[in-house]
């Protein structure tokens, strides 16, 4: 168990047909200073369920298709299990497990209460971004700032929260809007949250989903700023 205040740690992967890249996310995450590694099956209907207990996760399943459906089942499980701290991560090894602590030491010394990893602070790889997503990343990301005064670079997957803070915040966005819906919430809610940079690389395997193909893209650029517009507006 982790030692510091009552830090208990769960990682939590959401993951949809991602089975050429799980076990080396689950391992590596494994192998940092957690508790709990969840995969949050989203209906694959690949091998990713059982290469990911195979290497060590536990796997929950969330039948319906959505990226915040399947960070909500997760996340219930990881509560249920009594963890306080809640790291996401994308299960196609496009973030770096091996740079969890930058996350969690924000939340160890209580220094933040959410903790984001900003991409367009750290590292991009070549070819990991498409020019369209950084732009919306941008924008999203000066909206946010303008309208709910947090400065935020980026709109990254890879973040740390604790499981008391996203309790509160009633979360109801189950599908592209529950990242915007986690930061404007919490921003809302007067939480402290931190940026710490992280790398991004390109997907280890397995098919583009969002970013790399124009439904993907167009739904999620509706949905960021539908969250943004909407919880500034009503409640
Ligand atoms: N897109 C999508 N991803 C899901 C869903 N459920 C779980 N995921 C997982 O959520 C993470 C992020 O999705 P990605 O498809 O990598 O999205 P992205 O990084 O914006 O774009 P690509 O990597 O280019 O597809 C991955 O681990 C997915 O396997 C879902 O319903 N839709
Ligand atoms: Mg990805």
């Amino acid at each position: 168990m982790s030692d510091s205040w009552n830090m208990s740690i769960a990682v939590i992967i959401p993951a949809l047909n991602e089975a050429g890249s799980i076990a080396a996310v689950v391992r590596d995450s494994l192998a940092q200073d957690i508790d709990w590694v969840i995969v949050a099956d989203n209906g694959s209907s690949d091998e990713t369920a059982g290469i990911a207990r195979q290497a060590g996760a536990l796997v929950v399943s969330a039948p319906r298709r959505g990226y915040g459906y399947a960070c909500a089942t997760g996340t219930a499980k990881a509560i249920a299990l009594g963890a306080t701290v809640l790291v996401y991560i994308d299960g196609d090894y496009s973030s770096v497990p091996d740079e969890m602590q930058r996350l969690l030491d924000p939340l160890r010394e209580n220094k933040a209460d959410l903790v984001l990893g900003s991409r367009v602070q750290g590292t991009i790889i070549e070819g990991a971004m498409p020019l369209h997503q950084k732009y919306g990343n941008a924008l999203s990301s000066w909206l946010i700032s303008k309208l709910y005064g947090v400065k935020v670079t980026d709109l990254g997957p890879y973040r740390a929260i604790r499981s008391e803070l996203i309790q509160e915040l009633g979360m109801r966005e189950m599908t592209f809007g529950w990242p915007t819906e986690m930061m404007v919430k919490a921003a809302r809610n007067g939480a402290r949250i931190i940026e710490v940079p992280v790398s991004w690389q390109r997907r280890r395997a397995g098919h583009s989903k969002v970013s790399g193909n124009l439904r993907g893209s167009l739904l999620a650029a509706y949905y960021i700023l539908g969250v943004t517009i909407r919880y500034a507006i009503f409640q």
